[in-house]
C-alpha cells in the first residue's frame, strides 16, 4: 500500500500523548498537593489506558504565582513535587513501561525571582539585556489584563511581560538567553527526557527595538509578537543546537495566534523545526473574543465554526506536517461540559468528542481526567486560584468597568481554568482518593460517582473507551495506515447539528459520524459515502439504525464505521 505522506515516520504518529497536571493528580505525602510519586504510583494505570507518553506541566523551582508557569530555577525541582531522584525514577519507569515523558519548558518568560532578572534589574553584565527593557512602554496589553509593561524601581525601566507582572518575558534576539534555554533543554535531555511542550512559544520574538514598538492599537493582544521576526531561524537552531541530537525526541509549540496557513511552517519536518503545534481557534468556538475583553466573553457554542477550524487546519497540513489534537487541557474547562450536556448525557457526550478527534490526523492529547469523563465543577468566586481570571477581574470589572461582576462570575462558571485543575477523581474514598488531607484546591462534588475505581469496573465506560481508540491506532493494519496518513474530508459541513467526516486512503474509506445534539436524529449521508458494506469499528452505543443511506443517531451518539 502506497502511503500518502512527505513525513517522516515517528513514534508520535501511532501514539498519544496524556497531560498530567502535577499538582492536581496524586497526592502521596499527605500535603494536600499532588506530586512525583503520586505520578510514578499512577504508571501502570497510564499504561493500561496505552499512552505512549507524558507531559508534565511545570515541576521546577517556582514561586508559583501561575502554578509553576514562572520558574526561578529551570534546573532544580520544586520542593512540593519532589527532587531528582523522584525524577530520575519516573523517567526510568515510565520508558520500562514503553512511556515518553516530556517536560513543559516555558521559556517566553521565567519568574521573576530567577537569578537573571534580579541581575538583570541591576544591569549586571552579561544580563542587563536578557529582558526587554524600555523607557517608553507601548499600549500593548498583557494576556492577562492590563498592561503588558511594568515598571521596576531598581532599574527605573519598564519590562515587558505578556503575563503576570511576575513573569518577565526573556529576550530571545539576545543569543546568550538562547544559549542558556538550550543548555537547559541538552540537561534534561541528557537526564533522559524525551521532549518537550514548549510554552507560549508563538510570542518569544518581540519585534527589533525601537521603530515598531509603537504602533499596536489599543487592546489587540498578541498581534505585534505573535509570529514575530526571527521565529523560524530560532526553531530551526533549537532544532541543530539541541533537538537534532536526540533519537526521537518530540517538541511540541504552544502557538496561539498562529494562521492555519503558515502552521506548516512550523511542523513541516523537512524545516526541521518544531514536531507539531498547539492552536487555539477549536477552542473559541462557544465565545467571543473581543478587544475590549479578550476571550471573558459568553456565547453559543458554534458547531459549524468548530467543524469548519479543525478541517481546516487538518486540510492545511494534510501531507505537509502533522497537528496536536486536543479538546482539554489545563487552561480549558472541560470539553464535555462545554461542547455536550454533562447532565443528561455525560457518558455519550465524553465519548462522542473522543471519537471526533481520535479520528483526525495528529496526535491525540488526553489530559488527566478527560479518560474518565471528569466534569467542570461548581465554582464559587471567592475560592478561584486561577491567576488569569483573577487579573482579568481585577481589569475589566474593578478598573475599566466593562463588565458588572454577576457577568464575570456567570462567565467563570463556564469557563474558569480551575474547572479543569481540580484533583484527579481517583475513587469514592474522602478526597477522591487524591489526597489524605486538605485538597489545595476544592474536589468536584461528583467524585463518587466519577471516579477511576468505578470506571474500571464498568466495561461500558469512558476509560475503556479510549482505552480502545487508542488501540485502534496502535494496531498495526490498514485501519492505522487510515488513521496516520489518510486524507480528511468534512461531509455536510454546514449542518448545525451533526459532525461528520472521511478519512480515505488509497480507496479505502473510515467514515465518522456524530450526532451532536440530545435528541434522537436521521441524517442522510451523501451517497459516495455506501453505507452498504459499513462496519462498525467502534461506537458509544450498542445499535446504529440504518436504512439505505439514512441513518438514525441517538443523542450524543459517535460512530466510526470501515466501509471497505
Ligand atoms: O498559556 C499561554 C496562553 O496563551 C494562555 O495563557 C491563554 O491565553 C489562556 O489560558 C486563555 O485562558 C501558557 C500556559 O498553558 C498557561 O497555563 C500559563 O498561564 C501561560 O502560558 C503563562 O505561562
Amino acid at each position: 500500500m502506497t502511503k500518502q505522506k512527505n513525513y517522516a515516520e515517528k513514534w508520535f504518529n501511532t501514539s498519544c500523548i496524556y497531560q498530567i497536571y502535577p499538582k492536581s493528580f496524586l497526592d502521596t505525602k499527605g500535603s494536600g498537593e499532588g506530586d512525583l510519586r503520586g505520578i510514578i504510583e499512577k504508571l501502570d494505570y497510564l499504561q493500561n489506558l496505552g499512552v505512549g507518553a507524558l507531559w508534565i506541566c511545570p515541576i521546577f523551582a517556582s514561586p508559583n504565582v501561575d502554578n509553576g508557569y514562572d520558574i526561578s530555577d529551570y534546573l532544580k525541582i520544586q520542593k512540593q513535587f519532589g527532587n531528582l531522584d523522584d525524577v530520575k525514577e519516573l523517567i526510568k519507569k515510565a520508558h520500562e513501561r514503553d512511556i515518553k515523558i516530556i517536560m513543559d519548558m516555558v521559556a517566553n518568560h521565567s519568574s521573576e525571582q530567577h537569578e537573571w532578572f534580579i541581575k538583570s534589574c541591576k544591569k549586571e553584565k552579561p544580563y542587563d539585556d536578557y529582558y526587554i527593557w524600555s523607557k517608553n512602554p507601548t499600549n500593548w496589553a498583557s494576556f492577562f489584563g492590563g498592561s503588558a509593561w511594568s515598571f521596576n524601581e531598581e532599574r527605573k525601566e519598564y519590562y515587558m511581560r505578556l503575563f503576570t507582572k511576575e513573569q518577565p518575558d526573556l529576550n530571545w534576539h539576545n543569543e546568550n538567553v538562547r544559549k542558556e534555554i538550550y543548555k537547559i533543554m541538552q540537561y534534561w535531555m541528557d537526564l533522559g527526557v524525551d521532549g518537550f511542550r514548549l510554552d507560549a512559544i508563538s510570542h518569544i520574538c518581540k519585534p527589533f527595538k525601537p521603530t515598531n514598538y509603537e504602533s499596536d492599537e489599543k487592546y489587540v493582544m498578541g498581534k505585534m509578537h505573535g509570529n514575530g521576526v526571527n521565529i523560524h531561524k530560532y526553531f530551526k537552531e533549537m532544532h541543530e543546537k539541541v533537538l537534532s541530537k536526540y533519537e526521537n525526541s518530540i517538541a511540541i509549540g504552544e502557538a496561539n495566534l498562529i494562521p492555519h496557513e503558515e502552521a506548516h511552517l512550523f511542523v513541516n519536518p523537512e524545516r526541521k523545526e518544531l514536531d507539531m503545534i498547539f492552536t487555539f481557534d477549536h477552542m473559541d468556538c462557544d465565545r467571543k473574543s473581543t478587544k475590549e475583553r479578550g476571550n471573558f466573553n459568553h456565547g453559543v457554542f458554534d458547531l459549524v465554526k468548530f467543524k469548519k477550524t479543525l478541517a481546516s487546519w487538518q486540510e492545511n497540513l494534510f501531507e505537509r506536517g502533522w497537528n496536536a489534537l486536543y479538546l482539554n487541557n489545563h487552561d480549558q474547562a472541560r470539553a464535555v461540559s462545554r461542547f455536550t450536556d454533562d447532565i443528561n448525557y455525560r457518558v455519550e457526550g465524553a465519548k462522542m468528542l473522543a471519537l471526533v478527534l481520535h479520528f483526525m490526523q495528529g496526535t491525540p492529547f488526553i489530559y488527566q481526567g478527560e479518560e474518565i469523563g471528569m466534569t467542570n465543577t461548581e465554582l464559587e468566586f471567592d475560592e478561584i486560584d486561577d491567576i488569569n481570571t483573577k487579573q482579568a477581574y481585577k481589569d475589566l470589572v474593578l478598573d475599566r468597568k466593562i463588565m458588572p461582576k454577576d457577568e464575570f462570575v456567570s462567565i467563570t462558571k463556564r469557563y474558569c481554568r480551575d474547572h479543569s485543575r481540580t484533583p484527579m477523581q481517583w475513587n469514592d474514598s474522602e478526597n477522591a482518593g487524591f489526597s489524605s488531607s486538605k485538597t489545595w484546591m476544592k474536589v468536584n462534588k461528583n467524585y463518587k460517582e466519577i471516579n477511576v475505581e468505578n470506571a474500571l469496573k464498568d466495561p461500558s465506560s469512558v476509560f475503556y473507551f479510549y482505552q480502545k481508540l487508542i488501540k485502534l491506532r496502535k494496531d498495526k493494519g490498514t485501519v492505522q495506515d487510515i488513521l496516520t496518513y489518510g486524507n480528511f474530508k468534512a461531509i455536510d459541513l454546514e449542518n448545525k447539528e451533526s459532525f461528520f467526516y472521511a478519512r480515505t486512503l488509497n480507496g479505502k474509506t473510515i467514515l465518522v459520524l456524530t450526532n451532536f445534539t440530545n435528541k434522537e436524529k436521521e441524517f442522510e449521508i451523501e451517497s459516495a459515502y455506501s453505507l452498504e458494506n459499513a462496519k462498525v469499528l467502534i461506537s458509544n452505543y450498542q445499535e446504529n439504525t440504518i436504512k439505505g443511506q439514512k441513518i438514525s443517531l441517538k443523542p450524543y451518539q459517535g460512530v466510526a464505521f470501515k466501509l471497505f
